[in-house]
């Protein structure tokens, strides 16, 4: 199988992690959406123009770092399932607990970097608050969730953990997560993991340099740091 992806990409991140979890022998292309003519001809590969997207050895193209995940998932020889699926109540937890990362975790970061980027007199409009309001409630939950848990849905490490690795990571740019201790000893867990922590290091330089070419410049925030 062919993965499409690039480095610093924190969906291209998400289906790292579970490839390495999964022991999985994948062919990585790296691919430059910042250089006009590998984007147009990566277009024909992913209309939508995102990374990550997995060309499977029977031709199938699948584009979603959550739907890469579950072909990966049914595909791995390995005992583990990021997916639990042979337990259906855990299944569809580890399922909401991705989604709430996706939608209000990264939704919450993305709307924070957008912002962090504006003129300072434009910063912090209706839709940002709302945003943070959103990222607030849902590190609540899971911090909450996270009181007798190791990982994300329990003691198995999942696609929500999947998820969360490259969010957390790269929330602390823009928000200053530490009130949530639960949180905080969790994502330091991660970070330990030698799936992630083999990930990250592929994906620092990338984003280091993207982070010091932005307008406003950001940088990446190590866990100690916060
Ligand atoms: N919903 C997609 C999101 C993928 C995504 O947004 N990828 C980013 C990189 S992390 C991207 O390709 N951005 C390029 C662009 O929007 O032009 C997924 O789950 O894979």
């Amino acid at each position: 199988m062919k993965l499409y992806y690039a480095p610093a990409s924190s969906y291209s991140q998400r289906v790292l992690v579970a490839l390495y979890e999964q022991e999985i022998d994948f062919t990585p292309i790296e691919v430059n959406l910042f250089d006009p003519e590998a984007r147009l001809q990566y277009l024909q590969i992913n209309p939508f123009g995102k990374i990550p997207t997995l060309i499977t050895d029977e031709g199938q193209i699948l584009y979603e770092a959550l739907i890469i995940i579950e072909y990966l998932d049914r595909c791995s020889n390995n005992q583990k399932s990021l997916l639990t699926s042979k337990d259906p109540k855990l299944a569809l937890e580890v399922r909401m607990l991705e989604r709430i990362i996706d939608v209000y975790v990264n939704g919450g970061r993305e709307a924070l970097f957008t912002d962090s980027q504006r003129p300072p007199e434009e910063r912090c409009g209706k839709s940002v608050l709302k945003a943070r309001r959103l990222l607030e409630t849902a590190c609540t939950v899971l911090n909450d969730k996270l009181a007798d848990r190791t990982w994300l849905a329990g003691e198995e490490f999942s696609l929500a953990d999947c998820a969360a690795a490259p969010t957390f990571a790269y929330l602390r740019m823009v928000y200053n997560y530490k009130h949530f201790s639960n949180l905080i000893s969790y994502v330091r867990r991660l970070e330990s993991r030698p799936s992630v922590i083999k990930v990250f290091g592929s994906g620092r330089e990338q984003m280091t340099q993207m982070l010091s070419g932005l307008p406003y410049p950001l940088e990446l925030v190590a866990l100690e740091k916060l």
